[in-house]
């Protein structure tokens, strides 16, 4: 009988890459949808005919209960969340509960619906609960031991996920980890995120529909590897014979200038200053600025590698850009 999985913000970036991988490897995928005739809903359902909507919400739980009890599935993904950091510093209540509480709630659905010895559950957790440079940062890289210091709304809900998943696993012996994934990208990452937002300027630059690209700190640097590339690492950890946290992570780190290098180089221009105005409404109040992941133990364990390289996301995410850009003209 094919496995079945349960994948909240199947609509996000990695719940699209998850969703395909899951379905290639013969699972049947349900996914969960937020609200009213979510305007989503329609594009979705044109990508991923083989998904499985269900209406709920993280935030209700006995709607996820229904969910739970509709699908009744092996692998539960809790990949829904307020993700972006800027937004975080906004809207931190509505964060604290969505990211952080919505975790327990998840987790307590599979509890009231009697599944908590049969699911498997995988946490979104992320090296935004890691502080940078100023906290602690290991010769190598953060790893599954390092210490956490989140520095964002986002960062602390986040980190109130991680402890509650393994907590469960301590408490009632869940199979319940948390992949600690380093930034992934992709075509399919939302422009409000800084990769997409420079490949899809750029190729609007090239195109003639855009002037210039308002930014923030160009200076942090971020371990930037391909979503799809990281939803397999998701996968695997979901297969052990014994649940464990992982990172997942390139090993290599880049600034936000090294990606808008190549990006612009894409398109043939060596020197993109005129372009790029600096703006501070892009700023955050507390900034992470620098992330450097050790997947030592995913490579180890698990048998996963990432296999894009900066060089490679870049030119994808930009030759993307100028495909569906140049489309609309
Ligand atoms: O692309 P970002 O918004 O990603 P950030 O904050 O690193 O978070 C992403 O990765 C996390 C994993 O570490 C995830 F947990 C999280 O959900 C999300 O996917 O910003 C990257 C960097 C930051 O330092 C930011 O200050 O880019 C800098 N930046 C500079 N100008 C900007 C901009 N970020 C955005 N979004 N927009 C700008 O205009």
């Amino acid at each position: 009988m094919a496995k079945k999985a349960l994948i909240t913000g199947v609509t996000g970036q990695d719940g699209g890459h998850l969703a395909h991988l899951l379905h290639e490897k013969g699972y049947e995928v349900f996914g969960i949808i937020r609200g009213q005739r979510n305007p989503k809903r329609e594009v979705f359902e044109a990508e991923f005919p083989f998904v499985q909507l269900i209406e709920a919400d993280l935030l209700d739980t006995s709607s996820m209960v229904r969910a739970v009890q509709l699908s009744l599935p092996d692998e539960v993904y809790n990949l829904a969340a307020v993700s972006h950091v800027g937004y975080s510093f906004m809207n931190p209540q509505l964060t604290a509960q969505v990211t952080g509480q919505g975790v327990i709630n998840i987790l307590e659905a599979i509890r009231l619906s009697g599944a908590e010895k049969s699911v498997r559950f995988y946490q979104a957790s992320t090296s935004e609960m890691f502080g940078g440079l100023a906290y602690n940062r290991p010769e190598k890289g953060y790893d599954e031991s390092s210490i956490f210091h989140p520095r964002s709304p986002y960062g602390v809900a986040k980190l109130y996920g991680y402890w509650s998943v393994v907590n469960y696993r301590e408490s009632y012996n869940m199979f319940a980890v948390n992949g600690i994934l380093f930034n992934h990208e992709g075509p399919r990452r939302g422009v409000e995120f800084v990769t997409r937002k420079i490949s899809n300027a750029v190729a609007r630059i090239k195109l003639g529909a855009q002037k210039d690209l308002h930014l923030g700190n160009l200076d942090a640097k971020r371990d930037w590897g391909y979503a799809g590339d990281y939803v397999e690492g998701m996968w695997r950890m979901l297969q052990q014979d014994t649940p464990s946290d992982y990172v997942l992570a390139t090993g290599e780190t880049h600034s936000i200038r090294d990606f808008l290098d190549l990006a612009f180089n894409e398109i043939g221009v060596s020197d993109w200053s005129s372009y790029v105005v600096l703006d501070k409404a892009f700023e955050r109040p507390a900034e992470v600025d620098l992330l450097l992941g050790n997947p030592a133990k995913a490579e180890k364990e698990l048998g996963w590698k990432r296999k894009v390289d900066f060089p490679a996301l870049v030119k994808m995410m930009v030759e993307h850009d100028l495909s569906i850009e140049g489309a609309k003209l």
